[in-house]
């Protein structure tokens, strides 16, 4: 039987056998929030970089990230030199991965609009570019050429003046090429080879190298993470995107699924870094046996095994007594991504209340989202999903507003805002309505 689990690499459970407390248990995250010892050694590289700049800079290179002492400015020639060194196959699949990525951003723009909302006042949202972002593209267990691809896409076409990326050294020193090609791709070329909390240090105080920025994305470890949060929490600290964390996925399966994939999937995600947590959830207990047998027999050839065996850990395949019960889990999970490996999924796509990014069916696997299907793999992660959605081309800009009145819109409105004031007790702010009032003459300035 599936229940129990054994010595499976992931455990299976019947959902209806936990208490409360088992069940909160089963799903929390593996790093819910930084330790101590994170938030400590987040704080002195923070004070580090931003008393010591470049030189703090290098000096944490080197200690982190074993990286010789060297400019942090990645050079023309040093990118050239970069992408020569990509194969040609690769760097087409760069390109075509960004021309998906760009389409689908392109057509989700925000774009601007105009209500009159009183005869002689139109308001209207006009969008402006953040001025200068911070992209962190993360290489610590794996460079990740995709994430550039996903910060620079929507960032140029939010149409933002000054794009900053920050990716750590490798042991030579310099960035990965593959996470050039991909930055040049998108016509970047302010590269520094930073990485870390440092790298977030870096982008948010600016350094003599590095330009400070209004606005920092990207995903990363925990030190990272955290950076992130204090940097952005600090007074007239810059904006971030979102908190991305470990990666995560829940997959929902019926009867008819097919075991392989769906085991395939959790070992995609699994591998991505050992807090990583993926969860099947499956009304079919004998499915539930099939993909715990596919997960052993598929981990045992996988390079990364070692590292997806740690997050299975913190994993786990449950059985539902039926799917709503599935789907209230993970409305209430919120998980980075939702697979439906259902017979029905456009119909099930309707009980999704909350998730990153829903893949419908048994040919969407979360790999072609997370490089080129076109949307965003920079999403939330630890039930972020609850309040926000991913990264997206809104996430660049900054949407004002825009009033338009004419001296019958002050007539039309005034009187609600004279109202208003008197309740508030802000005479100035009527003062600014009824000096007006009084020149186009409908009512005497006096209330
Ligand atoms: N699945 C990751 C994104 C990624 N996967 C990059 C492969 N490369 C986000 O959770
Ligand atoms: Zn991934």
């Amino acid at each position: 039987g599936a229940a129990g689990g054994g010595d499976a690499g992931v455990r299976t459970v019947l959902w209806s056998e936990l208490d409360g407390a088992a069940r909160a248990d089963l799903l929390a995250r593996g790093t819910a929030a930084a330790g101590p010892q994170v938030t400590a050694g987040v704080a002195d590289i923070l004070s580090g970089v931003r008393e010591g700049g470049d030189t703090a800079l290098q000096e944490y290179a080197e200690r982190f990230d074993r990286a010789p002492a060297q400019s942090l400015v990645v050079t023309g020639e040093q990118f050239d030199d970069a992408v020569a060194q990509v194969p040609t196959t690769l760097r087409s699949a760069i390109s075509q991965a960004a021309g998906t990525i760009r389409a689908f951003h392109e057509a989700g723009m925000t774009r601007d609009y105009e209500v009159e909302t009183a005869p002689g006042v139109r308001c209207a949202r006009v969008v402006r570019p953040i001025r200068r972002v911070g992209l962190y593209v993360p290489a610590g267990s794996a460079p990740l050429p995709s994430t550039a691809l996903m910060l620079a896409i929507p960032a140029q076409l939010a149409g933002c003046p000054e794009i900053v990326l920050c990716t750590p050294p490798g042991e030579d020193g310099l960035p990965d090429p593959s996470v050039l090609a991909a930055a040049g791709e998108c016509g970047l070329s302010r590269v520094f080879v930073v990485g870390g909390a440092q790298a977030v240090a870096a982008m948010a105080y600016g350094t003599e190298s590095v330009p400070r920025c209004d606005k920092i994305f990207g995903p990363g470890n925990a030190w990272v993470t955290e950076a992130k949060r204090q940097v952005s929490t600090a007074e007239g600290g810059p904006g971030i995107d979102l908190p991305a964390g470990p990666s995560e996925v829940l997959v929902i399966a019926d009867t008819g699924a097919d075991p392989e994939f769906v085991a395939a999937d959790l070992l995609s995600q699994a591998e991505h870094g050992p807090d990583s947590q993926v969860l099947l959830l499956t009304d079919d207990a004998s499915l539930a046996d099939a993909v715990a047998e596919q997960v052993q027999a598929q981990l045992d050839v996988l390079p990364r095994a070692d590292i997806a065996a740690k997050s299975l850990a913190s994993s786990a395949i449950v059985i539902t007594a039926d799917l709503p019960e599935a789907l209230a889990i993970s409305n209430d999970y919120a998980p980075e991504h939702l697979i439906l490996a259902l017979r029905e999924p456009e119909r099930w796509l309707d009980n999704v209340e909350r998730a990153g990014s829903v893949f419908l069916g048994d040919w969407a696997p979360e790999t072609l989202g997370d490089y080129c299907s076109g949307t965003n793999h920079v999403l939330p992660t630890a039930g972020a999903a609850r309040w926000t959605g991913g990264v997206n081309v809104a996430s660049f800009q900054i949407a004002m507003t825009v009033q338009r009145v004419t001296p019958a819109g002050l007539s039309a409105l005034g009187p609600t805002a004279v109202e208003l004031s008197a309740a508030e007790g802000l005479l100035g702010h009527q003062a600014a309505v009824t000096r007006r009032l009084a020149r186009v003459g409908t009512v005497d300035g006096a209330s």
